[in-house]
């Protein structure tokens, strides 16, 4: 069975005016979309991989063939990533988490502003493209940023939340201003969907 492009759980314009509509289409529609085709490309040379969930997949990169491992990897990483992403947004988001992962933040960071700049910090530091990451690692949360479309996940890790910081996420309206872009994302997230997360897998 073939990847395919999850919907976008509200409508493009849902989640302005921190993020526009034109950029949400072309990111889901054209950015994503392409992810599915490509990874779906690469599958198709070892019908073998089939039936394997993108996680199978990008957690052990190592058993991809060596010739489909670099499409996989970015693709498959497109994929995963976004899938996520859409998620953890939301039209009714913003102010701060509660539950379990609010909890564990807390106890990560000290308190939720720190953990704010730290992911911030992360999100905006990361050279050229890439992703900045709340993640699971070894039953401890931890944040740091990854280029292009890696993930935490190829490293033993599970992604919380994350932020997208690829230019195509924010160029049209905020240009070369990535904190701008950063601090506005904010008041996107969906914290019952990261809850839900973190309640999933810790
Ligand atoms: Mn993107």
């Amino acid at each position: 069975m073939a990847f395919e492009l999850p919907p976008l759980p509200y409508d493009f314009s849902a989640l302005e005016p921190h993020i526009d509509a034109q950029t949400m289409e072309i990111h889901h529609d054209r950015h994503h979309g392409t992810y599915v085709n490509n990874l779906n490309g690469a599958i198709q040379k070892h019908p073998e991989l089939e039936g394997k969930s993108v996680e199978d997949l990008l957690s052990d990169l190592s058993s991809v063939p060596d010739d489909i491992r670099t499409v996989v990897r970015n693709n498959g990483g497109g994929h995963y990533n976004h899938s996520i992403f859409w998620q953890i947004m939301s039209p009714d988001g913003g102010g701060e988490p509660s539950g379990g992962v609010a909890e564990a933040i807390s106890e990560a960071f000290g308190d939720f502003a720190s953990f704010k700049d730290a992911l911030s910090k992360a999100a905006i530091g990361q050279f050229g493209s890439g992703w900045g990451w709340l993640y699971l690692s070894g039953g401890r949360l931890s944040i740091k940023g990854f280029p292009n479309q890696d993930n935490p996940i190829m490293d033993g890790g599970v992604p919380i939340m994350g932020v997208d910081v690829w230019e195509h996420a924010y160029y049209l309206k905020y240009q070369n201003k990535r904190p701008d872009y950063v601090a506005a994302w904010w008041n996107t997230v969906n914290w019952s969907a990261v809850n839900d997360r973190y309640s999933q897998y810790r």
